[in-house]
């Protein structure tokens, strides 16, 4: 379709004013939100993903597709959100330290409004004892970490460890998710669930508080 070609473009290009109008054009023209995100926010996201891989693009074009990705976003949120859900409790979600990459996060965290959770976001470049205090401080049931970096996948294992330490971790489940991370990591580091998407981390979250 066109008009999701025309904002994968847009993102790889960074113009995040017309890939809002255009995202909210197709919403006006019924398309499903679920094609805009993956065929056209995604598809865009992927393609400067591969270019970044081979060194055809950098990171300030990076950067500033990102902000037109997560603008796009923005305007496909209320629509994440499902009809007459009850509140399910909170979560604390951030990206852990070192690591400042935010759009997978927030896909996260829009899905998991959808369901009904109230995401607290820490932001990226966490310290592990910040998902601690925030846990205890807004009484999160539910810890989601992200890291896209295999560098900072140990970082995961930190905030584990620093739930340990605080004599707390049996009052959270601790989800995982991010490119580099697989179920045999969540394992590894005693975390209690890995999710591979947006979509699925949102049902894990409900699956693990018992609903
Ligand atoms: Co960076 N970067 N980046 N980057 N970047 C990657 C991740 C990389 C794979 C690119 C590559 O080389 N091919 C590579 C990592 C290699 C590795 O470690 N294996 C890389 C690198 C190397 C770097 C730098 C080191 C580059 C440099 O400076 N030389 C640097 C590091 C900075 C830092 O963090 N300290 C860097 C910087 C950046 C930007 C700042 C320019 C920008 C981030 C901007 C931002 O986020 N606001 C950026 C971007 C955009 C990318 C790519 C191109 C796209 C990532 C993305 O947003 N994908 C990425 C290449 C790629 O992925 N193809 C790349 C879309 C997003 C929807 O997917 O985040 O995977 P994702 O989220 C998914 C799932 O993983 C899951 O749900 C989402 C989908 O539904 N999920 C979770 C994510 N978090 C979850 C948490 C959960 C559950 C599921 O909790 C339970």
């Amino acid at each position: 379709m066109q008009i999701l070609a025309d904002i994968s473009s847009k993102l790889q290009a960074g113009k995040a004013k017309e890939v809002q109008e255009l995202v909210q054009q197709a919403l006006d023209q019924q398309v499903p939100v679920r094609d805009i995100l993956e065929q056209g926010l995604l598809d865009g996201m992927g393609i400067i993903g591969a270019k970044f891989k081979n060194d055809e693009v950098f990171v300030p074009e990076v950067l500033i597709a990102a902000r037109a990705m997560n603008r796009g976003m923005e305007v496909l949120k209320p629509y994440f959100a499902e009809s007459g859900v009850e509140a399910r409790g909170r979560v604390c979600i951030g990206t852990v330290q070192g690591d400042l990459h935010d759009i997978g996060k927030n896909l996260v965290k829009m899905m998991m409004e959808g369901k009904g959770f109230e995401v607290i976001d820490l932001g990226t470049d966490v310290p592990a004892e910040a998902f601690v205090k925030a846990a205890a401080e807004h009484g999160c049931a539910i810890v989601c970490l992200s890291a896209l970096l295999t560098t900072t996948m140990p970082a995961m294992r930190q905030v584990v460890e620093a739930f340990e330490a605080a004599g707390t971790r049996d009052q959270v489940k601790i989800m995982v998710g991010g490119a580099p991370v697989t179920d045999e990591f969540c394992a590894q580091i005693g975390a209690d669930a890995y999710a591979a998407d947006a979509a699925s981390a949102a049902d894990k979250a409900l699956a693990l508080l018992g609903g």
